[in-house]
């Protein structure tokens, strides 16, 4: 029924699906089963209803619904019909939201009922045609409607290039920009993780414990597990307590450090209860030393660093094998199969093994560009076809990769990324406020967290609190700096530019 001629990614993943279409293909940690058949049957009726729709190629899917496998089917869906995936980070509050939906225009948008009073309205104020809901406890007008549809659906023809997603990022610099994934730039990364990391098909199970609007939960995890025909254990959120009370039931984890962090504070969390593990992943932000070291004395595992970003997915990672090499802990590992990974200073002039320089790219898995903006993708390429990362790090005599920094002005809290100009725009809106800084420092369970440093008008008095409460209004809620000091006046070189390190400096120790 799959045509190995498809480039659509849906086509490589339901042809990884196993023969006995009854076995389960996941768990909810709530007690619900879905075997491979209802997945296929649910992303069938949800295709029909988009084909129903009568959409245009490339059409986008906005998606802003809480966690769930619904929401799951729904992406499986969209990429069976052929259709481009727009995920929403849960978070975004209305400003947030009507930028993007104002920027990719989506043809469909599917939000939470509990967010529809204010979500439809600025779909329908974008041009956007269907509104529909979907909420975590299997009910919604999405649902409803598809339940009507038929549940046999021929997988829609893709080529390489036709996009299947677009996740929008703020890239290296601005405003978010959307990343346009194509059905290869996906599937090409599927496959060499497949490999690479050793999935066994059939016989993993994958607890799957992150958001499903970013790379990390919704390629690297969900893409694992359904092209190795691996089931999943479910949770809607993440719970340490329970994610460590399923390790017995599971073989493979993958987490960004915070989910580590906290996983490390569980009594519950042994040798033992890692027994059935075979491999621990983290990536989107960096992994200390110390808890690298620390889940290693505990469970006698070596947990596996890879990196990747928005716009590439997945570019390194450390071993599966031993044949391969050690994990490294503080290193990302080696390139991937098929990526070309070098490491060039400002003049754009190779650096010495071992040197610091800028990390760029190439490879079938690098986007095709950021939405609607040509000008700002040329920027971001060398003229050989190279991407930009915005990652500052080493290649080291044996091909290890270290991120060491960031050449972007981006700070990664708790694998969510945070953009200081955009919160430094809100806070200098504000009337009271002459200019402002956000700085990432350091935080134990976070990794990183904003702290804003603001300075008043002449004559105008400022609290700190009062600015945090009135972002909290407007703003994702891990996007509130943690902290908020008021000054007399910021730092600045000689240049007039304000010296951010000095203020990360003065800061660093706030939350030891
Ligand atoms: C929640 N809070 C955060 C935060 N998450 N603050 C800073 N950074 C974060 N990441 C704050 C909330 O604002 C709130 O504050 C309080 O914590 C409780 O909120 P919550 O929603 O109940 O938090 P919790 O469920 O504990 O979430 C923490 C978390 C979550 C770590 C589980 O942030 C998470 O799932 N992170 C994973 C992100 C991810 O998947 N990244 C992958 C990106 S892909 P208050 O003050 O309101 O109480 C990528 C590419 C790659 O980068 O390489 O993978
Ligand atoms: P995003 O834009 O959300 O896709 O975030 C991608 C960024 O996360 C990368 O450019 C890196 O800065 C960072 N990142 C991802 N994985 C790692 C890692 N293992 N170590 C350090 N930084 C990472």
């Amino acid at each position: 029924m799959t045509d190995p001629n498809n480039a659509n990614l849906f086509a490589a993943l339901r042809a990884a699906f196993p023969h006995d279409l009854d076995a389960i293909a996941v768990e909810t940690d709530d007690g619900l089963y879905y075997s491979w058949r209802d997945l296929d049957r649910a992303s069938a009726m949800i295709a029909n209803l988009l084909d129903a729709l009568g959409l245009a190629a490339g059409d986008r899917i906005a998606v802003q619904v809480e966690k769930s496998v619904e929401a799951m089917m729904l992406y499986l869906a969209t990429l069976r019909a052929g259709y481009v995936f727009l995920p929403l980070n849960t978070a975004y509050r209305e400003a947030e939201i009507e930028y993007f939906i104002g920027n990719a225009e989506p043809a469909v948008v599917v939000c939470s009922s509990a967010n529809a009073d204010w979500v439809a309205p600025i779909a329908t104020a974008a041009g956007t045609r269907h509104v529909f809901t979907l909420d975590d406890d299997r009910k919604g007008t999405l649902l409803e409607v598809a339940a009507q549809c038929s549940d046999q659906h021929r997988v829609a023809q893709k080529t390489p290039d036709d996009l299947a997603a677009i996740l929008y990022t703020s890239g290296t610099t601005g405003r978010s920009k959307g990343a346009m994934l194509t059905h290869r730039n996906l599937k090409s990364n599927a496959e060499v993780l497949k490999d690479y990391w050793g999935w066994r098909p059939g016989a993993d199970v994958l607890i799957h414990a992150l958001p499903i609007f970013h790379v990390h939960g919704l390629f690297v995890a969900i893409h694992g597990a359904l092209i190795s025909g691996s089931s999943m254990i479910w949770l809607n959120r993440f719970d340490p307590k329970r994610v460590v009370a399923r390790l017995p039931d599971a073989t493979v984890f993958m987490g960004v450090p915070t989910l580590y962090v906290r996983m490390l504070a569980e009594r519950g969390l042994t040798r033992d209860a890692c027994s059935g593990m075979r491999l621990f992943i983290a990536g989107s932000a960096p992994l200390l030393l110390e808890t690298f070291e620390a889940w290693r004395e505990r469970t006698g595992h070596t947990i596996l660093e890879r990196y990747g970003m928005s716009e590439t997915a997945m570019l390194t990672s450390n071993p599966y094998s031993k044949v391969q090499g050690e994990r490294r802990g503080g290193t990302v590992g080696f390139p991937l199969p098929g990526v070309q990974l070098r490491v060039r200073d400002d003049a754009g002039e190779p650096v010495p093994t071992g040197e610091i320089g800028h990390i760029q790219v190439s490879g079938p898995n690098v986007f095709a560009g950021y939405w609607r903006m040509p000008e700002k993708t040329k920027e971001e390429f060398t003229h050989d076809g190279f991407f930009k990362t915005g990652d500052v790090g080493k290649i080291d005599g044996l091909g290890y990769v270290t991120i060491v920094g960031r050449s972007k002005d981006l700070i990664i809290s708790g694998g969510y990324n945070v953009y200081p100009a955009e919160i430094e725009g809100y806070i200098n809106e504000m009337a009271d406020v002459a200019e402002s800084a956000l700085v990432g420092v350091p935080h134990p369970d976070f990794g990183e967290v904003g702290v804003a440093i603001v300075v008043a008008k002449p004559g105008a008095a400022l609290q700190g609190e009062a600015i945090i409460a009135a972002l909290k209004s407007r703003l994702a809620n891990f996007k509130i700096p943690k902290q908020c000091f008021v000054v007399p006046e910021l730092p600045r070189n000689a240049m007039g530019k304000v010296q951010k390190a000095a203020l990360r400096e003065e800061h660093k120790g706030l939350f030891d």
